[in-house]
C-alpha cells in the first residue's frame, strides 16, 4: 500500500499528528518535498515533539526517510537527532535514511533568503530557512548534494566551484560574502557530512522494493496545497510542489503504485505569511480561533491568520490532489462559536463563482459568500466517536462532506494521538 498525505489548505492542518497516528500501519514514512520551513507537531501523552525535517512517523516502528526532492539543512537535522536522543529516542541508520541526491541547504542559502525577503517591498513572509535559494540551486544544477556533503574532497571542490557566484549574489544584496567559505562553517559542514554519511540511501529503491514485498509506505507532505510552487497563490507560495502528484515524481515511485491520497483539512482555515485568504477574520472571532487553536507558527512562532472554512479552495485542493479521503482536524476549536460559517462561493466583480480564479490578484479580490450553520457549546476534546459529538458538530461534518464529495474518515478534536477517531 502506498498512501500519500498532503495538507489541503495553506499548511499546519495537523499533518504531523495524523501521520504519527497512521504510522503504526506503515513500514516506511517518507518526506518528499520542502525542508525545515515545515513544522510538524506530534503529541503523545505529555510529550510534544515539534520537528522540521524528521518525518512524523519516527515514534513508532516505521523506518523514516528523507527523499531527494527535499532540501535539507544538516545542522537542523543534527539538532533534531540530538534533541530526540536526549529524550532516549536514538535514530540509528537503521531507523533514518537520507537520499544521496538530497540538496543541502548551505549557510549562504539562509543568508540570501533573509536578505532578499528584507528587501522585498511586497513581502512573501518566508520562514527565512533558505528554502527558495536551495531549490534555485537545484534547478540551476548548482546544488551541493547529500553525497557531496559526506565526501570532504567533493564538498571542498564544489564549494570552490560555486564560491564566486554565491559571494556575488550576497554582495548584490549588501550582505557579508565571507559566509560562503568561512573556515569554521566549512569545517562544521565537513563534520556534519561525516556524521550523516552512514544515513545515506537510495529512497526510490527502498520504497519500490518495499512495495514489491507488499509493505506499506506513507508519503508525508509538508506545507499545503495552496502553497504549491506551480498551482498555489504565486508569488505567495513555497518553492516546492506540495500536491500529491509531487510525491511520485520526487520519490521516484510510479503513479500506478498509489493506493490512497489522504487530505488533511482544518475545520477552519489558517495561513501564515502573506498572500490572499478570502475568509480571513480580522475581528474578535478570528482572534478567538487563533487563541483557542494556538495558531502560531511551529517554526517561526508567527501568528497564523485565521478564517472560516473555504469550500472553493477545498474544491480546488480536491482536484489538485485527487483525494480519496479527508481527515478533519481541530473541530474542537470551533466550540462556542455560533453560527459556524462556511464560505460556499465567492463574489468577484459582481459574479458568483464556486471555484477559485486562477490568478492570485483575482483571488485577493474575491469576497466570500457564506452559509451559516448552528454552532455547539460543549467542549469536544474528550469525544472519542462520531456518535458522541453534539448534533450540530455532526451536522457540520456531514455538511462539509456532502459539499466536498469526499469522505471524511478521520476527525480530530485535540492535539494528542488519542484525540482522533475514525468514522
Ligand atoms: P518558505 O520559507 O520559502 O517556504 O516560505 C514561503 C511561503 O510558504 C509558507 N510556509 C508555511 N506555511 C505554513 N506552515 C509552514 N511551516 C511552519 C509551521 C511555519 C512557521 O508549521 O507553522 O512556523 O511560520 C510553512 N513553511 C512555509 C510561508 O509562510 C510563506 O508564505
Ligand atoms: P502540520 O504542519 O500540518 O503538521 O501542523 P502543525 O503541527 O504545524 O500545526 C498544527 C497544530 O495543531 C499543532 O500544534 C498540533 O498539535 C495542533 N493540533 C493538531 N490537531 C489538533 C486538533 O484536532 N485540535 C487541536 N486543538 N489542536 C490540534
Ligand atoms: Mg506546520
Amino acid at each position: 500500500m502506498f498512501t500519500i498525505i498532503t495538507g489541503a489548505q495553506f499548511g499546519d492542518e495537523g499533518k504531523g499528528k495524523i501521520v504519527d497516528l497512521m504510522s503504526g500501519d506503515y513500514d516506511l514514512v517518507v518526506r518528499f518535498q520542502g525542508g525545515d520551513n515545515a513544522g510538524h507537531t506530534v503529541k503523545v501523552g505529555e510529550d510534544v515533539y515539534k520537528l522540521h525535517l524528521i518525518p512524523s512517523g519516527f515514534l513508532l516502528d516505521s523506518r523514516v526517510l528523507i527523499g531527494p526532492g527535499t532540501v535539507l539543512n544538516p545542522e537542523v537535522l543534527a539538532q533534531e537527532m540530538d534533541m530526540l536522543a536526549e529524550g532516549g529516542i536514538v535514530l540509528t541508520p537503521e531507523k533514518l535514511g537520507v537520499d544521496a541526491k538530497t540538496s543541502i541547504i548551505m549557510p549562504y542559502h539562509v543568508e540570501l533568503d533573509g536578505l532578499k525577503e528584507s528587501r522585498r517591498t511586497e513581502k512573501i513572509g518566508t520562514t527565512k530557512r533558505g528554502i527558495g535559494f536551495a531549490y534555485i540551486d537545484k534547478v540551476a544544477r548548482d546544488e551541493i548534494r547529500m553525497a557531496d556533503l559526506a565526501d570532504p574532497e567533493r564538498l571542498k571542490r564544489r564549494l570552490s566551484e560555486l564560491a564566486s557566484s554565491k559571494e556575488a549574489a550576497i554582495r548584490e544584496l549588501d550582505g557579508d560574502p565571507s559566509i560562503v567559505t568561512r573556515e569554521e562553517l566549512v569545517n562544521r559542514y565537513l563534520g556534519l557530512g561525516r556524521r550523516l554519511a552512514p544515513y545515506i540511501t537510495d529512497v526510490s529503491y527502498e520504497i519500490n522494493k518495499a512495495l514489491e514485498k507488499g509493505r506499506n509506505v506513507l508519503a508525508e507532505g509538508a506545507q499545503g496545497t495552496h502553497l504549491d510552487v506551480i498551482h498555489g497563490t504565486q508569488k505567495f507560495v513555497t518553492s516546492s510542489s506540495t500536491v500529491a502528484g509531487s510525491a511520485c515524481a520526487n520519490l521516484g515511485v510510479g503513479p500506478t503504485k498509489v493506493t490512497e491520497v489522504l487530505g488533511i483539512v482544518k475545520a477552519y482555515i489558517t495561513r501564515v505569511g502573506e498572500g490572499p485568504l478570502p475568509t480571513e477574520l480580522t475581528d474578535e472571532t478570528g482572534r478567538k480561533i487563533q487563541q483557542v487553536g494556538r495558531e502560531f507558527g511551529t517554526t517561526t512562532g508567527r501568528a497564523r491568520r485565521c478564517g472560516w472554512f473555504d469550500l472553493p479552495l477545498l474544491r480546488k485542493a480536491i482536484y489538485l490532489n485527487g483525494y480519496t479521503s479527508l481527515a478533519l482536524t481541530k473541530l474542537d476549536v470551533l466550540s462556542q462559536l455560533d453560527p459556524v460559517r462556511v464560505c460556499v462561493s465567492y463574489e468577484l466583480d459582481g459574479r458568483i463563482i464556486d471555484y477559485p480564479p486562477e490568478g492570485t490578484a483575482e483571488l485577493a479580490g474575491c469576497r466570500p459568500v457564506y452559509e451559516d450553520l448552528p454552532g455547539w457549546e460543549s467542549d469536544l476534546t474528550g469525544v472519542r466517536s462520531f456518535d458522541d459529538l453534539p448534533g450540530n458538530a455532526q451536522k457540520y461534518i456531514l455538511y462539509l462532506e456532502k459539499k466536498m464529495g469526499v469522505p471524511i474518515t478521520y476527525v480530530s478534536v485535540g492535539p494528542a494521538r488519542e484525540q482522533t477517531f475514525r468514522r
